[in-house]
């Protein structure tokens, strides 16, 4: 079995085995898929998969049919018989999927990084016609509290597509470091970037490591990782954290601040900051600045600019807050908040973009042009759904990967106050059955979050994505897998496939 289950898929008797002298035609539109699968499959198996020539049966066969309405942008229709396999879509997001299937349906072996020994390329007689439910299937990954290198992102590109995650969105910016450079504006990297140490345990915590933490991505580098996530069907969609958590951005250029000439560093605690964004015209100036150079690296239709957790204290102390408040007729400093985000929002879509913002109640006072991610427990999801807001669903009780999955005492340093197991992530259905079907359809699909306050390597990233992120993939891809009689038994089969791909799965220092 596999993970996330397909919509439909039949087993038949038998199997097909790929050998050496195996072809795949892949013409068109389709070659970029042969090009992946040849790419996924060659490390481990060796198979070279050359073109069949022109007028023979392949072994394998990957075609587009743009024509076929009942696969949409993301379906793919895979039949396996004795003599072959044939991959057929409507969009070659379709066929990327179908291989990833392909990859599953192979002995684990076949997901190995270096040859493997002796092993016959078995492939199961299937039939499979298998469409995602929603069209947002994600990862946050957190670079901010913890910088990860570029090889990091690859590979978790690499492991979202086998899961047919198609969303990579990228937490760029935040109080403790900002990782995307800006030629505009090259303090928010040569200072922003580092910070001088990192707190020890929760929020509130008193102690400190003492040693410095840093890491910026140059723009080669983020091109490339739009390249890589494209070529395997995802799209990453970068964050910029505004108004709120940008006390980085204020270590680097303290005029976009509350408070005339203070200063500032790059924070080395855990929480919620109190020093944000001023609102003058030099912030917005600054925001869509960077925003552009953002545009500039990254196609997602999407972008993300943060707005949670933006306490407005400055904002009431400061003169100047208080008088732009007035003079935009708001009714209180705090209303600021919705305002900004709605300067930014608008900004995006005059360039073509979607805006998206957390939301932590139903009232992020931004209009609903704005995508949302509803982040906290009650039904936000569902008010921002009916004030006409597209969703994309975060609750942190079942997508929070930073919390611990158990009470063990094994369990590693992880956010305090709730456990998330395995169970509540599959249990996760975006879009609970007592909405409105209005209001369901507003529902874009679901992520999972990996905050990294407390991830510092890849093992521990590892420990704590994995099974999560499959229990997750599954429900986001189909509603009506069941916890008992599909998601264990397919993850009983999935384990030595996380094996053999070379996921920690013990407890990390
Ligand atoms: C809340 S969720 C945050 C993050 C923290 C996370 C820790 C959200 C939009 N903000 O800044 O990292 O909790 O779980």
């Amino acid at each position: 079995m596999i993970i996330p289950k397909p919509a439909r898929l039949l087993r038949g008797p038998g199997d097909f085995t790929l050998g050496p002298a195996g072809t795949l035609r892949a013409d068109g539109e389709a070659r970029a898929a042969g090009d992946l699968l040849r790419t996924l499959l060659a490390p481990a198996t060796g198979l070279p998969l050359p073109p069949a020539p022109a007028g023979e049966e392949a072994a394998v066969e990957l075609s587009l049919d743009p024509a076929d309405p009942d696969l949409g942008e993301e379906g793919y229709h895979l039949r396996v018989t004795p003599f072959g396999v044939r991959l057929r879509a409507a969009r070659p997001a379709g066929l990327r999927h179908g291989v990833q299937t392909l990859r599953q349906l192979l002995p684990p072996e076949a997901l190995l990084d270096r040859p493997a020994q002796d092993v016959p390329w078995r492939i199961p007689v299937v039939e499979t016609t298998d469409v995602p439910r929603y069209p947002w299937r994600g990862v946050m990954v957190d670079v901010a509290r913890h910088f990860q290198p570029l090889p990091f992102l690859l590979r978790t590109v690499d492991l979202l597509a086998f899961h047919k995650l198609n969303v990579l969105h990228l937490h760029l910016t935040d109080d403790q470091g900002w990782r995307m450079p800006s030629s505009a504006y090259p303090l928010l990297t040569e200072i922003g970037s580092v910070r001088a140490r990192s707190m020890l345990g929760q929020a509130g915590s008193t102690r400190y490591d003492d040693r410095p933490h840093g890491g910026s991505y140059t723009v080669a580098e983020l091109r490339r990782l739009v390249r890589y996530a494209a070529e395997r069907g995802v799209t990453v969609v970068p964050e910029i954290e505004m108004p709120g958590h940008a006390r980085a951005a204020l270590a680097a250029y303290p005029h976009l601040g509350n408070v005339p000439g203070r200063r500032l560093d790059v924070w080395t605690d855990w929480g919620v900051c109190e020093n944000v964004l001023g609102v003058h015209d030099e912030v917005l100036e600054f925001c869509r600045t960077v925003l552009g150079e953002v545009l500039d690296v990254f196609p997602s239709p999407y972008i993300h600019i943060g707005g949670d957790e933006c306490p407005t204290a400055e904002w009431e102390r400061s003169p100047d807050a208080r008088r732009r408040a007035a003079e935009l007729g708001l009714a209180a400093p705090k209303e600021l908040h919705g305002w900004f985000l709605g300067r930014i929002g608008e900004f995006l879509i005059e360039r073509g973009r979607r805006p998206l913002c957390w939301a932590e109640d139903s009232s992020c006072g931004v209009p609903p042009e704005f995508t949302v991610m509803p982040w906290r427990d009650g039904d936000h999801g569902l008010a921002a759904a009916r004030r006409g807001h597209d969703v994309v669903m975060a609750p942190h009780r079942s997508t929070y990967l930073d919390y611990p999955q158990s009470d063990a005492p094994t369990e590693p340093l992880g956010q305090a106050g709730e456990i998330v197991d395995l169970r509540a992530v599959h249990d996760n259905e975006p879009a609970p059955a007592h909405w409105e079907p209005a209001a369901t359809a507003r529902v874009l699909g679901t992520q999972a979050q990996l905050w990294s306050e407390f991830i510092t390597t890849a093992e521990q990233a590892d420990y704590l994505a994995f099974p999560r992120l499959c229990a997750l993939a599954d429900r986001a891809w189909n509603p009506s897998s069941d916890w008992t009689t599909d998601f264990l038994p397919a993850l009983r089969d999935h384990g030595p496939r996380l094996h053999a791909l070379g996921i920690n799965r013990t407890t990390p220092r």
